[in-house]
């Protein structure tokens, strides 16, 4: 099987599984969903893009109230972006690194992540920030919930690109049982309502060469943070 920018669909993990098709919709929860290979039609606008929002403001490894430095490099586009340091995680207006606003959110951004939410039922999905997160082989993203924005049931759109990754989706309390769910390049997730607090995490990325976008995944997050 293989997709139609020519990358096989292959993740040791889940070999025993039915092959992912592009146009797939994977219901993960009550009000969560994959989209398997949405954005792909997109990635010709999308990508020149993101190099501009990149070269503006560049993947920075940003460090955590107790003090680790995060495995995943980041960065954000919109009118708010998110930051932790040693004094918290929040979104702020400006760059830290620059002093000057996040870059703009580019239309086609924009106008696939409300097409996604569209797609998943989600009407007047309205995102004021992007978070971009960059991982290299053996980076993770370990356990979590997204609970800084002002609204705790508006969706989150995440659009992934590059390497393959295997997503862990869990329920609300960290000790809950997580279901691993594979997400490929091009495939977008969308989640919002009840499942918006369910813990969530990406396994350590597997080393690899993508066509397109080289040793690497990078994810975007939409959300409605203000
Ligand atoms: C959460 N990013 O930036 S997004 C984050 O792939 C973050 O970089 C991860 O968690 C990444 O905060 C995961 C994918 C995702 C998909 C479905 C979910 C997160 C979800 C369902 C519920 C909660
Ligand atoms: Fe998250």
């Amino acid at each position: 099987m293989m997709r139609n920018d020519d990358t096989p669909i292959t993740l040791d993990l889940f070999a025993d599984q039915a092959p992912i098709t592009p146009g797939q919709v994977e219901q993960i929860g009550q009000q969560s969903f994959v989209l398997r290979g949405f954005a792909l039609p997109w990635l010709d606008r999308l990508l020149p893009a993101l190099e501009n929002v990149l070269q503006a403001a560049p993947f920075r490894q940003m460090v955590t109230p107790g003090g680790f430095t995060m495995s995943v490099a980041l960065t954000s586009c919109g009118v708010l972006g998110w930051t932790t340091d040693r004094s918290g995680y929040r979104y702020t207006a400006d760059d830290p690194q620059t002093g000057h606003p996040w870059p703009d959110m580019p239309h086609v951004f924009r106008e696939l992540a409300q097409a996604a939410a569209r797609e998943a039922r989600f009407e007047h999905f309205e995102p004021d920030a992007c978070l971009i997160n960059r991982y290299v082989p053996g980076a993770r993203m370990s356990l979590h919930q997204d609970k800084n924005e002002r609204s705790l049931t508006a969706p989150v759109v995440s659009l992934s690109l590059g390497l393959p990754a295997v997503f862990q989706f869990g329920g609300f309390e960290r000790s809950d049982k997580s279901q691993r769910i594979p997400l490929f390049h091009g495939d977008i997730a969308v989640w919002g309502g009840v499942d918006r607090l369910r813990y969530h995490g990406v396994l350590p990325l597997k080393p690899g060469e993508h066509p397109r976008l080289g040793a690497q995944r990078i994810n975007l997050t939409f959300r409605m943070a203000g």
